[in-house]
């Protein structure tokens, strides 16, 4: 509905009128996350200066244009709530802009993210929880949307490397990624999924512990502790030397 100073005075109510925009209004404050369909109410407030009413514009899709106005004004400082559904499930950034009544604006709030459908389910991640640097291991991830929406993963294996959003997987689907950490550590592996809508799930994490440096069989090392061995049938190092099949990734 548009309003403004003629509504205001056809309403009788009092009529102040100074050149001041209200302030930014409160950042909007209601629910978070929430289902198509259903009608959430949301909240603010801003002051103005010179006592003016105000009337809020609120953009439900952050784009920066407002989609809807309070069919009322309020008074200076009063909270002010509306209420609004979306219908199609998504993230959604909800900002607010205040007016008074002579039609100065205030700048924008900050927005409030809302998830509006199912989030996926926090990874579950199995793999070794141990192992030796510099050896490649297989992780899977698997989480699953109440949506049955398909999904991406982002990866953070705990070294600075990632997996930027990869997919899309269906939900439920097991997926298997061979990392190898570089040096020796323990690291947390993170990795949280995001549905078609943009709507992300928590976090999954599973901590590894890589404490010792996979050695080959090729090493040089060891080629002249067999070379010695060879001749004189005593090892030239006190080394125990395990190789590992199944891990024949090797960087020296
Ligand atoms: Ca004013
Ligand atoms: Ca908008
Ligand atoms: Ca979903």
């Amino acid at each position: 509905m548009e309003g403004g100073i003629i509504a205001w005075k056809a309403a009788d109510l009092p009529t102040k009128m100074g050149d001041s925009p209200p302030s930014q209004p409160e950042n909007p404050s209601g629910v978070t996350s929430g289902d198509t369909g259903v009608a959430y109410t949301y909240s603010t407030s801003a002051i103005d200066e010179d006592d003016d009413a105000i009337r809020y514009g609120w953009d439900w899709n952050g784009d920066g244009t407002v989609d809807e106005w309070t069919e009322n004004y309020y008074q200076s400082g009063m909270e002010a709530n509306i209420t609004h559904s979306w219908d199609e499930a998504g993230t959604y950034y909800v900002m607010v802009i205040a007016e008074d009544v002579v039609g100065e604006q205030s700048s924008f709030s900050s927005p409030l993210s809302v998830s509006i459908g199912n989030a996926p389910g926090a990874p579950i991640i199995t793999g070794p929880d141990s192992g030796r640097a510099r050896a490649k291991y297989e992780y899977t991830f698997s989480s699953t949307d109440a949506d049955d929406d398909e999904l991406y993963y982002y990866i953070e294996w705990g070294d600075g490397s990632v997996e930027d959003w990869i997919g899309p997987y269906a939900s439920g689907e097991k997926i298997t990624i061979e990392h190898k950490w570089k040096t020796r550590g323990t690291y947390v592996i993170r990795a949280k999924a995001k549905d078609t809508h943009n709507v992300e799930g928590e976090w999954g994490t599973l901590e590894v512990s890589m404490p010792k440096t996979y050695e080959s069989a090729y090493s040089p090392l060891i080629k002249i502790n067999e070379w010695f061995s060879s001749l004189t049938g005593r090892n030239l190092f006190p080394v125990a030397i395990e190789t590992r099949p199944g891990c024949p990734d090797l960087e020296l």
